[in-house]
Order: structure tokens, then C-alpha cells, then sequence
């Protein structure tokens, strides 16, 4: 056949011969064989068309409804044949291309098949309802591997055999928009964990570590009714024999400005409404609790309830969840009076007292409340919302506060004191699952963070989640692309590369010194006449020929992220990096006689004696002194890299099907968005071309060499290698030798492990045969 056929080859020989290549070169054999073809509409979708006849540059194509269109060719792709409808790996498509892939995971998503492969990637679609794919059937189905379909828990069972097959802890990152499913696929995948890893009872624990960390980090945005507002990395250790031993959960930046401000239709942390709701009897009068429309941070949006959520039954798992990982009732207790404290200090209103606009809190129940619930004298309470002391060289004085800086100083208590709860909570959970002494085994993270976020209004918050996407993003790209590619070419391998979208620019954006977004942020927040409009202007001045970066009207401007355009409101950036709680606020906790705001108190000022280097505040003269948020944000992000460089990585891609949070509905275009952004066709073309699996061979020598049948003249681990590879008949195109390792594709080495496994067993049990005979 002198027709170019774009399909894989019957040698499985595929580079460069299929993907995105133009529709010229195979028009005319699509046409021949009428094959069908992928025509864009004009609303943007694909649909299925025939071609019936092909004119110089133009192609006459019939709908299945009888429809009959002139078009370009050029505007036509190649459709895949049916028999590969619906294949649950995108590198078994034979055409490669947009529509195709779109059609393959609307195909699976509509029979209920929500994850895919694309080679070592899974894809998982959010149902936006229950599909019946979990329990203990499926967990046991996945463990005897008698399913072998797509699945996270056929990923979390490859965690734990690539840990103890090749002793490397191992990582699972789950990527995606907000919205897209990774806080349920984080949790699926620990159940898997849990399921095969149990029998102390401290999975139990782990398991329970959800509902907690959901009820007091979670909130419901326009995006998602549970949206993560904090980003979590939960270690799961195993000891020797692969049983859990213990787990530690580190979580990163908290959004804390939604406890005082939310926007209309979405809500603060659930763990409010839900001790509104669902507060018993006893404990409502000791708190002397309201109802969530009695207070005013929760007023700020009109939304108290979520469709299909009952607040007093989830306040009941989380007490259920807190007695499981033994939180004591007394704390538990202590813990919900920090959570209505803040509820009444929103309460607290201010008077003007003097003429020059000076203002004092009105004594009233809010007031009186809050020192109750806190432990502290109404008087010192007053003092702290009305004054701030003041160094002046040597000397102290004392300021009074205006309005807006009497409420600047309410609500930045009432955020530290949430804050501070979260990471006291998070610290008691640690606790609980401690790791014994014998750390002898090896470890799981599952790395579930706040998904990219483009929103009519962008601000501070916004601008840190999706500079911490863009650096899982990085890590994506690092090994799935930049590695694999480096290591083809060290080894000597045969190769074509593959172009992937990098994000390097836009992290340099974010991160370069002297001249990056944050460095001038730190900067702009360290002048005492700095202000929102200054940076903004500071940001156009010295980045505007940056590709990524574009100067807005006003107080905006725009950064080009992987995964699309977003324009920042700098307003608020400033006061929300430098995160100020003034010394009087941190004094007055550290008197009271409740044991949580003391803690609180001395772990501010613990931490801000271990980060200050430099001299006291210019600003602030006796303020606290600490780290701005986005320096220690970065630093976070770049231990946690480097934590997860450590390991061997699972990546996991969540997709949102649409933006109504609705079972049923594929939008294509939305879908396709994400696809591009994340770079899943590269990856797919990558695998295709590439040899994922690879073994040193020495490695490959010592695990499968027992099982040659005649023996090997030479001992080196290559002849050894080469004489494994003949006898179990590896077809050539199926790997390659480098120079310290053998590549091979997809699915190879799973033969030898079968075989090894089989012989292993018949040893094992020749064995014990065999003692049994002895005693
Ligand atoms: P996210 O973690 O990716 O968003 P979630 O995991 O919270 O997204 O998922 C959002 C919602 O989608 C959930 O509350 C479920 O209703 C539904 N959902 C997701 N996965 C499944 C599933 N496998 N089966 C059934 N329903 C599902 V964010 O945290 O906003 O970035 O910051
Ligand atoms: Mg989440």
C-alpha cells in the first residue's frame, strides 16, 4: 500500500508517525478507506463526519443525520476506528489527536468509567455523583489484580509493590482545577492504603483524619461546595512487613482572610456552621452560641446552608472523628469555644470616644463573651481592640486606634486565633498517629493541594494558590518530560523528543530575585509608604516585558499561567503578606487563663524569635516580627519538592466535566482546556515513543536471572540481561539497551514479574513441603 497509513505500524515502530500530524498526509487514505473523520462546528465542538469525496483542498463530508458540508481539509482530523472506542489507555489510540482523545474519555465518562490512563498518568473525570467503583470488593478485585481497569486504587496498589519491591518511598500527587475531584480522589486512594496496609487500628485513625481537617480547612466556594482552602501532604509510614505504622500530615497556608470576609454565595469554614447547627444542649449555653445568621462574619454572605449537607450531622462525625484520634473531650471542648470566640469577636462593634475619631469597643455580650470564652478580662480585651503600644526609641507609648484600625485589629485576632486552631488541631492529629521509634520501614504521601483558581475578582489568596500549582506543575513536567528525556539521552537511547509546554517562565516570574512578583511584594510590604497602588505600579514599571506577565488598569495585572490567563486585584496584597497580629493582641492571649490561647501566644512569639534575622519592624515599632507570607509560602513549596524528589512519583490528573458541579454533563471545550494545560497528549505521545519501564543490569540480572533455563557463559550482568530478554522472547522493538540500563515499553516487564512470581511461589511452597516433612 503506497498510502502513508499514520496508525502504528504491526512492529509497534510509532515514532513520529502518528500524533499531531498534518490531515495532508492522510486525507487521501482516510478518504479511500471512507474512514470517518473529526469535523469542528461552529459552537467549537467535534463531530463524527464521512468523507465522500476529496477536491483539491476542499472535502465534501456527511453527518450521520444526512447532513452534507463542503469544507477544508484542513479543518478535518482523522476519527479513530470503532474497535477502538473507549479504550481505557489513550496510547492505544491509533490517531492521537484532540477530538479523538475528548471522544475516548466522553465515550468511558458516560458509561460511568471515570478514570483513564494516559500511559503513566491517571485521568479521573469528576462524576459529580456516587458510581459504584469502591468498597471492599473493589479494594479486594484490585489487591488479586482480577480487575485491571484504570483506577486510583490500581495506582495506590503500584505505590505500595514499587516501595517494597524497590525500597523507595513513593509519592501520589493529584493535580487539577478547583473543583475536580482531588480531595476525594486523596481520600479514595487512602482507603486502598488503609484497607492494605491495616490491623493496628491506626489506619482507623488516618481514615478519621478527613472529616476533621475538612470541617475546620474546607469551605464552599462558587467553584465547590468543599473546597480545600490549606494544601496537604499526609506521609503514610509502613514498617518491613507492609503494614501501616503510622502517619504525619503537614499542611500548608491556610486561607485565614475568609474568616472575617467572604463573598455572597459562598461560606466561611464549615467547622462554623456546623457548631451553629449541631452544638448539643450543654455545650451551646457554656458557649453561649447562636444561631450562624445571629453573627456578622457569617452574615457577610447570604448563603448559611449546602444543598444535599446536614451541618449537625457532620458536627457529629467530627466529634466522632476528633475521639478517634484522641483529642480529649475537655480539648475538644476548648477547641469549639476558640471557634464561637471568633464567631462573637465579628460581633464586636466600636463607639468613637474622644474627637479625634478615636474608638473604643461597646461592652456589650459580644464583647463579654469573647474575654469569657478566651479567659481574660473585658478591660484588657477593650484595651487590645482600642490601643497599640508603641516604641519610640526608648521609650513606649501608647496609641489610640481609629475606627478602621480598631476592626483591622478585631479581625486580625480572629484570624490568628482560626489559624492558630487549624495548626493546634493539625499538631494533635500528628500526635495521635505518631510513627513509633522503629522507623525502620518506608512511606506513602499523598500530596492533595487548593486547585488552580480564576475568579472575577483575584486576590492574594488566588495569587499564592496558583503560584503553588504552577510548582506541582513544574514537578509534572520535570518527570514526565524533562527526566525521561535527560535519561534517554545519558543512556544512549534511540529517541525523538517531544516538545511539552514548559512553565518555567512563569515560575521566574513568580520567583526571581531581585525582580519577581514576590520579591517586589516583600519589598513594596517592607516600605512604611507602600501601598497596593504602588506595588501595582512598582510591577509595571520592572516586569512589563516579561511574556507573562501583563500590566491592568488601575491596581491589576495579569499573569499567563499554565493553565490560563489570570488578573490579580492587588488590593489587600500588602496588609495580607505581611500578616501583622500586634504585640498587644499576642500579650493579651498569653494571659489568659484558657490553656489553647496561651499555646497559641507562645507559639507566635516562638515563631517569630526563630525566623526575625533582622532589626525590629520599621513600622510597627513593638510588633510581632516574622517571615512575610509569601517567603515562607516559597520555602514551604520548596521543601516539600524537595521531599517529593525523594520519592517515586504516581501522578494522578482530575478533570471537571463541567462548571454547574452536575452529574452528566461533558463540556467539551472546558474538558479540552484542561487537557492542553496539563499537557496530557504530550505525555500520552511521550509514552507511546518511550520506554517507560528501565532497570540497571545488574538490577534486572539479579531479579530474573534465576529463571534462565540454560546456563549463561559469561557472568556480566549484560550477557546475563541479553540471555533473559531471547529466552523470554521480548520482541526487539520492545526495548532497548542503553548503557547502565534496558528501556522497555509499556507493559514488558510484566511477564517476567508474572513468571518470577509464579516460580518464587512454587519455591516457597516446595519449601514448606518440605520442612513439614523434617518435623
Ligand atoms: P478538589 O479537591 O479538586 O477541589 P473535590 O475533591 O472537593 O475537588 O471534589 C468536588 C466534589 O466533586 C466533591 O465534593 C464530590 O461531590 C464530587 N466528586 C469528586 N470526585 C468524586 C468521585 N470520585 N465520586 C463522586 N463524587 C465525586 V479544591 O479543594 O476546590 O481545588 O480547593
Ligand atoms: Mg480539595
Amino acid at each position: 500500500d503506497a498510502d502513508v497509513n499514520p496508525s502504528v505500524s504491526a512492529q509497534g515502530s510509532v515514532l513520529g508517525s502518528w500524533g499531531n500530524k498534518k490531515w495532508g498526509d492522510t486525507a487521501s487514505y482516510v478518504a479511500k478507506k471512507k474512514l470517518q473523520s473529526w469535523f469542528q462546528t461552529s459552537d467549537g465542538n467535534w463531530e463524527l463526519a464521512k468523507i465522500l469525496s476529496i477536491t483539491g483542498s476542499e472535502s465534501l463530508i456527511s453527518f450521520s443525520e444526512e447532513k452534507v458540508l463542503k469544507v477544508s481539509s484542513d479543518s478535518l482530523l482523522p476519527a479513530n476506528p470503532e474497535i477502538l472506542d473507549g479504550v481505557d489507555d489513550l496510547m492505544q489510540l491509533s490517531y492521537l489527536n484532540e477530538p479523538s482523545v475528548l471522544y475516548n474519555l466522553q465515550y468511558r465518562y458516560d458509561r460511568d468509567m471515570i478514570y483513564s490512563k494516559a500511559g503513566p498518568v491517571l485521568v479521573a473525570i469528576n462524576p459529580f455523583k456516587k458510581i459504584p467503583l469502591y468498597g471492599s470488593d473493589y479494594i479486594e478485585a484490585y489487591k488479586r489484580k482480577s480487575i485491571d481497569n484504570p483506577h486510583v486504587y490500581a495506582i495506590a496498589d503500584t505505590a505500595i509493590r514499587e516501595m517494597i519491591r524497590d525500597e523507595v518511598n513513593q509519592s501520589i500527587v493529584i493535580s487539577g482545577e478547583s473543583g475536580a475531584g482531588k480531595t476525594e480522589t486523596a481520600k479514595i486512594a487512602m482507603q486502598y492504603l488503609a484497607a492494605l496496609g491495616g490491623g493496628s487500628g491506626i489506619e482507623y485513625e488516618i481514615l478519621k483524619t478527613n472529616p476533621i481537617l475538612e470541617a475546620f480547612g474546607n469551605a464552599k466556594t462558587s467553584r465547590n461546595n468543599n473546597s480545600s482552602r490549606f494544601g496537604k501532604l499526609i506521609e503514610i509510614h509502613f514498617s518491613e512487613t507492609g503494614k501501616i505504622s503510622g502517619a504525619k500530615i503537614q499542611t500548608f497556608l491556610l486561607e485565614k482572610s475568609r474568616v472575617v470576609q467572604c463573598t455572597d454565595g459562598e461560606r466561611s469554614y464549615h467547622s462554623f456552621y456546623q457548631l451553629c447547627a449541631g452544638a448539643p444542649p450543654s455545650l451551646r449555653e457554656k458557649l453561649n452560641l447562636k444561631s450562624a445568621r445571629e453573627y456578622k462574619y457569617l452574615q457577610q454572605s447570604t448563603c448559611y446552608s449546602i444543598n444535599g449537607v446536614d451541618d449537625a450531622e457532620e458536627f457529629r462525625v467530627v466529634v466522632e472523628a476528633l475521639d478517634a484520634v484522641h483529642v480529649s473531650k475537655e480539648n475538644q471542648e476548648n477547641a469549639f469555644a476558640m471557634l464561637a470566640a471568633v464567631l462573637w469577636l465579628g460581633n464586636v462593634t466600636f463607639s468613637i470616644v474622644d474627637n479625634e475619631n478615636h474608638v473604643e469597643p461597646i461592652i456589650d455580650d459580644a464583647l463579654l463573651n469573647v474575654a469569657k470564652l478566651i479567659g481574660c478580662e473585658a478591660d484588657d480585651l477593650k484595651l487590645a481592640l482600642s490601643t497599640r503600644k508603641m516604641k519610640v526609641g526608648n521609650d513606649i507609648i501608647v496609641q489610640k486606634l481609629t475606627l478602621a484600625q480598631a476592626i483591622d485589629t478585631r479581625d486580625a485576632l480572629a484570624k490568628s486565633i482560626y489559624s492558630c486552631l487549624f495548626d493546634w488541631l493539625v499538631e494533635q492529629i500528628n500526635k495521635s498517629l505518631a510513627v513509633g521509634k522503629r522507623r525502620t520501614g518506608r512511606s506513602i504521601s499523598i500530596l492533595d493541594i487548593y486547585g488552580f483558581e480564576s475568579f472575577d475578582v483575584n486576590s492574594f489568596e488566588q495569587f499564592c494558590i496558583n503560584y503553588a500549582n504552577e510548582r506541582l506543575q513544574q514537578h509534572f513536567n520535570r518527570h514526565l518530560f524533562k527526566l525521561e528525556q535527560e535519561e534517554y539521552i545519558q543512556d544512549g537511547i534511540d529517541w525523538a523528543k517531544v516538545e511539552f509546554e514548559d512553565n518555567q517562565d512563569c515560575l521566574n516570574l513568580f520567583e526571581k530575585k531581585p525582580l519577581g512578583l514576590m520579591t517586589l511584594l516583600d519589598e513594596e510590604s517592607t516600605f512604611p509608604n507602600g501601598t497596593d497602588m504602588t506595588f501595582a505600579t512598582k510591577l509595571k514599571q520592572h516586569l512589563k516585558t516579561n511574556s507573562c506577565f501583563r500590566g491592568e488598569r488601575g491596581k491589576a495585572f495579569t499573569v499567563h499561567h499554565y493553565a490560563g490567563e489570570v488578573t490579580y486585584d492587588t488590593s489587600g496584597f500588602l496588609e495580607k503578606n505581611r500578616d501583622l497580629l500586634h504585640l498587644d493582641s499576642i500579650q493579651l492571649l498569653s494571659s489568659c487563663t484558657c490553656e489553647l490561647p496561651q499555646a497559641f501566644a507562645s507559639n507566635m512569639l516562638s515563631l517569630s524569635e526563630k525566623t526575625v534575622p533582622g532589626p525590629l519592624h520599621k513600622s510597627g515599632g513593638a510588633d510581632s516580627q516574622k517571615l512575610s507570607v509569601v517567603t515562607k509560602f516559597k520555602g514551604q513549596l520548596f521543601q516539600l519538592m524537595q521531599r517529593l524528589e525523594s520519592t517515586t512519583p504516581h501522578f494522578i490528573r482530575c478533570i471537571k466535566p463541567n462548571n454547574s458541579q452536575s452529574p452528566g454533563i461533558y463540556h467539551q471545550g472546558l474538558v479540552l482546556q484542561q487537557l492542553r494545560c496539563c499537557g496530557v497528549l504530550e505525555v500520552v505521545r511521550i509514552s507511546r515513543s518511550g520506554f517507560p519501564t528501565r532497570m540497571s543490569h545488574q538490577k534486572f540480572a539479579r531479579r530474573y536471572g534465576f529463571l534462565l533455563l540454560e546456563h549463561v557463559a559469561s557472568q556480566d550482568p549484560l550477557s546475563v540481561s541479553v540471555a533473559i530478554l531471547h529466552q523470554f522472547d521480548i520482541l526487539p522493538e520492545m526495548y532497548q539497551i542503553g548503557y547502565t540500563k534496558l528501556f522497555f515499553r509499556t507493559g514488558q516487564i510484566g511477564k517476567l514479574e508474572d513468571t518470577r512470581n509464579r516460580t518464587l511461589n512454587g519455591i516457597l511452597r516446595v519449601q514448606s513441603c518440605f520442612r513439614g516433612h523434617k518435623a
